[in-house]
């Protein structure tokens, strides 16, 4: 299989298992309680794995199918160890996650023939989406692409600056208007500066305001509208950024989101100092759109291509 020829770099896996640190530690210490004194996987083992996988955040239909599946081994085997769950666990997890065309990608790429590539980033305030298009601009940047920012989150001046500042620490061209002017006109100004200047990737930031549904979805549709006008086929990317500390509360966002706007793909943030990693596992299974990037700390190199070998590799080492 393709990814036995994948070769992980050290400092990515490094990265990873810090940021899953959290998680795994409640996991593994909920895992050892339920499994306390029993030497082979029953109905009670089998109720209280449920309850860790839940109260993980990989939510309720993941977990039921998890469950299934172990019960299937359960029946065959009877005296299944629990010595042997993680193996067990791990194997089905994965297994799971095979099943879904997400977390196959190793690295920062955008297709090849589609030049300039423009991304759109969604989301709620506060998810990381500033932040994500930073690093995202800082790595296709490190792969030789040009890379221009739009800043069309303009309901707030300090959003504005926020991508500046990304702007400036990437060296990379923004695009910005004053706050307040319309996210339209930024994202058309963008795509048309993008093309002058010959870019590879441009990146449009927008505000997310879920609480007026209506307008968020006519605004993103505007936006879209008007940068088609420039790259007929824009925006090749929607990218739902989720925050994976909020737990299932992602799950909801998604939910909302998907229903506003047509999303292409997900990040998920935060999965450093959240034991609530496990929303990626739900997340990956329970969604048609596949997690393309998580967020692992604040720092520029801080986001990871999302593949599910390296990440079920790093929760069960
Ligand atoms: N720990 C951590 N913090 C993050 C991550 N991504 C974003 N943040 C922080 O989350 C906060 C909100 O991010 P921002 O990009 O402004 O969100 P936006 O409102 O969606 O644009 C900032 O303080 C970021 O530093 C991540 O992966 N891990
Ligand atoms: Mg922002």
């Amino acid at each position: 299989m393709s990814f036995f020829k994948k070769i992980f770099s050290k400092e990515k896996k490094e990265t990873l298992d810090k940021g899953l640190e959290k998680t795994k530690s409640s996991f593994f210490s909920k895992l050892s309680k339920a499994v306390a004194g029993k030497a082979k996987v029953d109905d009670d083992v089998l109720d209280n794995l449920e309850e860790v996988l839940v109260s993980s955040d990989v939510g309720v239909e993941t977990t039921l199918k998890i469950i299934d599946r172990i019960e299937e081994r359960v029946s065959r085997d009877k005296y299944l160890g629990t010595d042997e769950l993680n193996q067990i666990l791990r194997e089905e997890i994965a297994g799971l996650l095979s099943e879904t065309n997400t977390g196959d990608e190793t690295d920062f790429i955008i297709p090849v023939n589609t030049k300039p590539y423009v991304l759109m980033v969604v989301g709620v305030n506060g998810v990381g989406k500033t932040t994500t298009i930073g690093k995202l601009a800082s790595q296709f940047k490190k792969k030789g692409l040009k890379v221009v920012l739009g800043a069309a989150d303009t309901f707030r001046a300090a959003a504005i600056d926020q991508l500046q500042v990304w702007a400036d620490r990437t060296d990379v061209p923004i695009v910005r208007q004053e706050m307040g002017s319309d996210p339209a006109s930024v994202a058309y100004d963008t795509v048309q500066s993008g093309v002058n200047q010959g870019a590879d990737v441009i990146i449009i930031d927008t505000a997310g305001r879920l609480h007026n549904k209506v307008n968020l979805m006519n605004e993103l549709t505007k936006i879209k509208r008007v940068m088609q006008k420039v790259v007929p086929d824009a925006p090749h990317d929607v990218l739902l950024v989720l925050d994976g500390s909020t737990g299932q509360n992602a799950f909801e966002q998604a939910k909302q989101f998907t229903k506003a706007t047509e999303v292409t793909s997900l990040a998920v943030t935060k999965l450093d100092g959240t034991a609530k990693g496990g929303v990626v596992i739900g997340i990956s299974d329970q969604f048609q759109i596949p997690v393309k990037y998580i967020g692992v700390g604040e720092g520029i190199d801080d986001l990871q291509v999302f593949n599910k070998h390296e990440f079920v590799d790093s929760f069960f080492k």
